[in-house]
């Protein structure tokens, strides 16, 4: 599927930025004449033009739903708190800062027993996976996975896909050129 990588101004969020995502924040897709803001409602736009990523048998689609939804609802969430205090820098120890911990270790812990038993969430990769392993990529990238393999393992399964890598270097290749440009 044919896609351009666009780049908005961050100081300077204009009433156009808030009419497609009205928190002013990024990401949002356009597709021809409409926009869809939150990453997980764009996902499952792009994923109804495929029947691997987003099938029509309405059990294989509630399958993909409903771990869409816990990866962004139950693991991400988890994850969020834990992030502020990553890049505040925060490592104190106190009570509130060990619930947070053990509010994402709680969800780790349930994700690495699901993982430990299958490659993908459902029996084939889709939607679902694009969400989880995102989420999961991101607390791996603050060595929060050190101590759950399986979910590591199967982060490394996602972004070793051609379809990641290509996304991810095209990404990539947009902020080299300065943002500028396909
Ligand atoms: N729930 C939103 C979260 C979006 C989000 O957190 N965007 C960040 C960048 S990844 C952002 O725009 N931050 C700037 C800001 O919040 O002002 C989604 O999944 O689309």
């Amino acid at each position: 599927m044919p896609y351009r990588v666009e780049s908005v101004p961050f100081e300077s969020r204009g009433a156009e930025h808030y009419r497609c995502q009205p928190f002013g924040q990024v990401p949002w897709i356009t597709d021809g004449d409409l926009t869809v803001f939150e990453s997980g409602a764009a996902l499952l736009h792009v994923a109804e033009r495929s029947e691997q990523l987003l099938p029509r048998d309405r059990r294989a689609r509630a399958d993909v739903a409903q771990w869409v939804f816990a990866a962004l609802n139950s693991v991400e969430a988890a994850s969020l708190p834990w992030f502020v205090l990553k890049f505040a820098g925060d490592g104190e120890e106190t009570a509130e800062r060990k619930a947070i911990a053990s509010f994402l270790t709680s969800r780790l812990t349930h994700m690495e027993d699901v993982l430990s038993g299958r490659d993908w969430l459902t029996p084939r990769f889709s939607a679902a996976d694009i969400a989880m392993a995102d989420v999961l990529r991101l607390i791996d990238r603050f060595d929060g996975l050190a101590s759950y393999p399986a979910c590591k393992a199967y982060v490394t399964r996602a972004v070793e896909r051609p379809a990641f890598r290509t996304a991810y270097e095209d990404q990539m290749a947009h902020f080299a050129r300065g943002g500028e440009g396909g």
